[in-house]
């Protein structure tokens, strides 16, 4: 068993869903702060504007902001080497469009860096999880509007210029690719597939995603060589239903389409077919002079990934029956298991994700997002999450084994979640992650208090034998 010594063990987390005091420190509200609570079967309702008499569960997140401290002494004595967080992008420019950045914001995001640094933990940190400000919807209409390339590379700056002392490593936008499936979080485009001009909406604003990363990564590298840029995709690999020709051309287009956008973030180009997707879809790119040059010159340092379940997809059947899965559904694979939320649970999926990752690739890879969301239930103080042990112990034992057998360049892994926080797909707060329990209900009544479960104790001797101890 070969984990190098500098594995980045960790734990994550993104500032919309755990933060919290969402009108606070002079910060402006965001998209995660117009969406109401769904269920797995109701999609979350998403207000223009945030309107009274309504709950929407992202206001108070599980109040992370206020608690950052012990939050982190908490999770410091679970032994973490890194933990992966975001920068709500509306604490810094309220609005997303002033010219100088919120103090106050900066001053809180300084001293939480200085918190984690003083425990020895790195900060792994996300520019963008979910959490553009709202006023770049309502004045802009989102990413489509190539306004918000500088508007983000700006703030971006602002954060590198602010931050670079402390934090080394940087991801751009959060599961670049979900814009595909659920455009409302990452792009603030509140359209559904289908829908006339979906297409041409969703591709622009991706491309523009594109060259304000390629621009990111050529700033961070201008103002601090050392730092470390990545991006972040949604991963999973994709089997086919059965050896049916048609049925292995499925899952090859959708691998494809899944991991299109972390392409060009990677390569510094849009592939061919990628670009014949867009036509086909009827999608027209306004581009501008330089915009190639820019691509090729920002390609990103490490490819970072979230990975939760497999998938599959059929070329041979009309309608085949489905199931749940992260932001994007799958068609149902009979071998295997699945969580409450219908997300099918393959631990030897993550090893096979992470060698077609790193063949396409050939850049280091990151883990920073894998986890099981589960009801979990307090009982005498206790949390005996002992299904979720077992479903991290399957998937690090994969994980060890594409570094061991495979040779899988591996940076680390921050399983999501730190603690518990607000569900991005659904807002609940009873679809748990975390290693630590906290007192909360999806109605937002609760104590807020910080229990740890098993897990965490379980997560701690993991971390300390560098994956040794299962
Ligand atoms: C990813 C998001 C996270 C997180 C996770 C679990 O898509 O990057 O923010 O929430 O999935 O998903 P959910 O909260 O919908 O269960």
């Amino acid at each position: 068993m070969s984990l190098p010594k500098t594995f980045l063990w960790g734990a994550a987390m993104a500032a919309n869903q755990c933060e919290g005091a969402w009108n606070e420190g002079g910060k402006g509200p965001s998209v995660a702060d117009v969406m109401t609570v769904g269920s797995k079967d109701t999609p979350r309702r998403i207000t223009d504007q945030v309107e009274a008499g309504i709950y929407y569960p992202n206001h108070d997140g599980v109040d992370f902001y206020h608690r950052y401290k012990e939050d982190i002494e908490l999770l410091s004595q679970m032994g973490i080497k890194c933990l992966r967080l975001s920068i709500a992008w509306s604490r810094i420019y309220p609005n997303g469009d002033e010219t100088r950045p919120n103090e106050s914001g900066l001053s809180f995001y300084r001293s939480m860096f200085e918190e984690l640094r003083s425990h020895n933990i790195e900060p792994i940190v996300t520019l963008s999880h979910y959490e553009m400000p709202l006023g770049l919807v309502n004045r802009y209409g989102g990413w489509k509007n190539r306004a918000l390339v500088d508007l983000f590379v700006r703030y971006a700056d602002t954060c590198f210029q602010s931050f670079g002392d402390l934090v080394h490593y940087w991801l751009t936008f959060n599961e670049i690719n979900v814009a595909e499936y659920n455009p409302w979080s990452p792009t603030g485009i509140n359209m559904h597939p289908g829908q006339e001009g979906y297409w041409q909406s969703i591709y622009q604003a991706a491309y523009h995603q594109f060259i304000a990363s390629a621009q990111t990564v050529i700033h961070a590298h201008e103002i601090n060589p050392e730092l470390k840029v990545g991006c972040m995709t949604l991963a999973g690999i994709v089997y086919p239903k059965t050896c049916h020709p048609l049925d292995a051309k499925a899952a090859d287009d959708f691998q494809n389409d899944m991991l299109a956008f972390a392409d060009v973030q990677a390569h510094g180009y849009l592939p061919p077919f990628l670009q014949k997707m867009m036509k086909r879809r009827g999608a027209t790119i306004e581009s501008r002079p330089g915009d190639k040059d820019l691509l090729r010159a920002g390609t990103v340092d490490f490819v970072a990934f979230s990975y939760y379940s497999s998938m599959v997809q059929s070329g041979t059947e009309e309608s085949p029956e489905m199931t749940g899965g992260n932001m994007v559904g799958s068609v149902k694979n009979p071998y295997l298991e699945t969580s409450d939320w219908g997300w099918q649970l393959d631990p030897m999926g993550l090893r096979l994700t992470l060698r077609y990752l790193a063949n396409r690739y050939r850049k280091p890879l990151f883990i920073v997002e894998n986890g099981l969301g589960a009801v979990d239930k307090l009982e005498n103080g206790h949390v005996e999450d002992d299904y979720r042990i077992a479903y991290l112990r399957a998937h690090i034992t994969a994980m060890i084994d594409a570094v061991d057998e495979d040779g899988i360049d591996l940076m680390g892994y921050t399983p999501w979640s730190a603690i518990d926080l607000v569900s991005a797909g659904t807002g609940e707060m009873k679809k748990r992650y975390g290693f630590v329990y906290v007192d909360r209900d999806d109605t937002g009544q609760g104590t807020l208090a910080r229990i740890p479960k098993k897990s965490f104790f379980w997560y701690r001797d993991v971390i300390s034998s560098n994956g040794t101890d299962l």
